[in-house]
């Protein structure tokens, strides 16, 4: 029997109250698409199986580099983050698994952890290390890079958290370390590039060593931030020549964020995928840089392009094509749970409407040279409403028709505001 926090029978009961109007879109929606020869109930049950992980960071405020406001109601622990996880889940239904950051995520008995989750209904995917502060009575520092420092004893230190992470990720059921480092310089001349990027390689090196056998190490890239003239893996270049020199385990992970604005990020993931180096993804959304908006809220014809990139790879059924799929988002000025909730739909709606694009008319217009009616093909499906889709599915197993009003109707965060009393010391909640 699975806990929830929000009681299911209020879930039904608000969901009845639109269950007729939603059977009559879905019917208008089936026997439009019909038309085409697509079957309806193959899309609804596509959206059903989709889930996506929630980031255990994502449930607190944010901060922007100025400041942080925290909201009423946050949870203080991992305990707590994991209440409001299984909330997303239950308002969603594609959320079910949960991706820890260590060190804020470190408990002293991971089996009352794993026995909290399991009475959720909730897994735990994608162990994430941290070494870009230094924790406190931390002796050797990261202030000048982790992994790539050019003082041993800090690379010994990021080195072990790294394999400090894969012991607490296996106890939990993690099979994959995400790594991401600020590790780069402000100054022309600050850095060897080729020396630093060794440093970092020999010591990734040494943790993909400690990877259990069914483990896979995705690495992260970025830009820019905290380092604002290199960073040590800047570019999906950079990420994965390094992961190709790791070894089979090692792949790249996506960031929308983590790119120069504009760029072709959806070819970037054709690439990866043809080289079987994609490992996954941190979805969000962005203007300027590294913003970490809500997914889908700036440039959703990208976010569809990206899927219409991986929807084309599992329908060729590209071997090892298993990318993992997280939200990696920052809130600032909105309820994370709610952004949360609309995100994962979001980054759903983008996975079905990619399944709209007819795979051989596509092939057959781009092997003739019709840019009009192949970028027609991918606009047919980016146009069609796949809203009574996603609302079926949830539907169907019990999550909410309408999730942010049920969530508001259901006072949750009200609620948990009287049991948990704000604490003064909080900090920032590690946004990667
Ligand atoms: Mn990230």
């Amino acid at each position: 029997m699975t806990m929830t926090k929000i009681d299911s029978a209020f879930v039904k009961a608000q969901n009845e109250k639109e269950a007729a109007f939603l059977q009559r879109d879905f019917d208008a929606l089936g026997e439009k698409l019909s038309r085409d020869g697509i079957d309806i109930e193959a899309l609804t049950k596509a959206a059903s199986d989709f889930q996506i992980a929630v980031p255990s960071w994502g449930t607190g405020t944010g901060g922007t580099r100025f400041a942080r406001f925290p909201g009423i109601g946050e949870p203080r622990n991992i305990f707590e983050k994991l209440e409001d996880c299984a909330v997303i889940n239950e308002l969603s239904g594609c959320t079910d698994s949960v991706s820890p950051h260590f060190p804020w995520d470190k408990v002293d008995d991971f089996t009352e952890l794993k026995q909290r989750s399991d009475s959720y209904g909730l897994k735990w995917v994608s162990a994430n290390s941290n070494t870009f502060q230094d924790q406190p009575g931390q002796v050797a520092s990261f202030k000048y890079g982790s992994l790539s420092n050019t003082e041993k004893a800090s690379r010994d230190a990021a080195i072990q958290h790294n394999i400090d992470c894969i012991q607490w990720g296996e106890q939990l059921g993690t099979k994959s370390l995400t790594i991401w480092v600020g590790d780069g310089s402000n100054h022309p001349g600050q850095q060897h590039f080729q020396r630093a990027f060794e440093r970092y390689l020999d010591s990734a090196a040494e943790i993909y060593k400690a990877l259990p056998a069914d483990w896979e190490m995705h690495l992260e890239h970025k830009m820019f931030e905290p380092a604002f003239y290199s960073t040590i893996i800047q570019d999906w270049g950079s990420n994965i020549l390094a992961a190709m020199q790791l070894g089979p385990k090692c792949k790249s992970l996506v960031d929308l964020g983590h790119h120069a604005p504009n760029t072709n990020i959806e070819m970037i993931v054709a690439r990866l995928i043809q080289f079987k180096k994609l490992g996954g993804f941190h979805f969000n959304d962005s203007k300027y840089g590294d913003d970490d908006l809500d997914s889908g809220s700036i440039q959703p014809y990208r976010q569809f392009l990206i899927f219409n990139e991986l929807v084309d790879a599992a329908y060729r059924k590209e071997p090892e094509f298993d990318p993992a799929y997280m939200l990696d988002q920052s809130h600032n000025v909105t309820d994370p749970i709610e952004s949360l909730v609309n995100s994962a739909i979001e980054v759903q709606r983008s996975y079905i409407k990619a399944l709209l694009v007819n795979r051989e008319a596509l092939y057959g217009y781009q092997d003739a040279n019709d840019a009009m009616m192949a970028s027609t093909e991918l606009k047919k499906g980016f146009n069609t409403d796949v809203s009574p889709i996603l609302a079926m599915a949830r539907y169907r197993k019990g999550a909410a028709i309408s999730p942010i009003p049920t969530y508001r109707a259901s006072n949750y965060r009200k609620n948990v505001d009287k049991v948990r009393p704000r604490d003064p010391k909080a900090t920032g909640s590690g946004i990667i």
